[in-house]
């Protein structure tokens, strides 16, 4: 499964280059965070200005087969771009954990449910609990769940 319309690769080039590896080969290669053994995921989502077809490399923290995407961006003061598209467009995303991409919905979490998939991520990747020490900023977490 794949999102319609013009794919614009990421503007950074090391994650446009994760992206396409992990993708042509079915993510048997580029699947980690370069130079460490720390799983990644490949989220598809749809500009929320241009609306072209953006793709970007996400640590992995999943559970009961559920993920979260985690806004953090190393710690920096503000959040990625690509939190703005999955608010826009939360309908419109998927996610490649292996072989195939395949359809989710995510939503923004908070709370009692934010702290608990926080724990999951700092768990799975744990930079994550420094960069909220750099940051005055609640870094933003997502769930996504499978779609219909
Ligand atoms: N980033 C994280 O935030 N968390 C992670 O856990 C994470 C892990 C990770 C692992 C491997 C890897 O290779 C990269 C990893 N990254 C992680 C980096 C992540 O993949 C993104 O590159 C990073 O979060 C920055 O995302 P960004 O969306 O801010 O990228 C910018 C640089 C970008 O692509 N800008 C584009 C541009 O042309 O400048 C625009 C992209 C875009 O989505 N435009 C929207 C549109 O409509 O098309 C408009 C967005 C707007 O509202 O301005």
């Amino acid at each position: 499964m794949s999102l319609q319309g013009e794919y614009v690769p990421n503007a950074m080039g090391w994650v446009r280059d994760q992206v396409e590896a992990y993708e042509r080969s079915g993510g048997k290669e580029a699947n980690t965070l370069q130079d460490t053994d720390m799983p990644v995921i490949i989220v598809t989502m749809v500009g929320n200005k241009s609306g072209k077809v953006r793709k970007i490399a996400l640590m992995r923290v999943e559970h009961d087969g559920e993920y979260a995407l985690v806004a953090s961006l190393g710690g920096a003061p503000k959040h990625p771009v690509w939190y703005y598209n999955l608010k826009a467009n939360p309908g419109d995303v998927t996610i490649q954990d292996g072989a195939e991409p395949f359809p989710v919905r995510v939503r923004e979490v908070d709370g009692d449910e934010r702290a608990a998939w926080w724990e999951r991520a700092v768990a799975a990747y744990p930079p994550y609990a420094e960069y909220q020490e750099r940051t005055d900023r609640t870094i933003p977490v997502f769930v996504a769940s499978r779609a219909a």
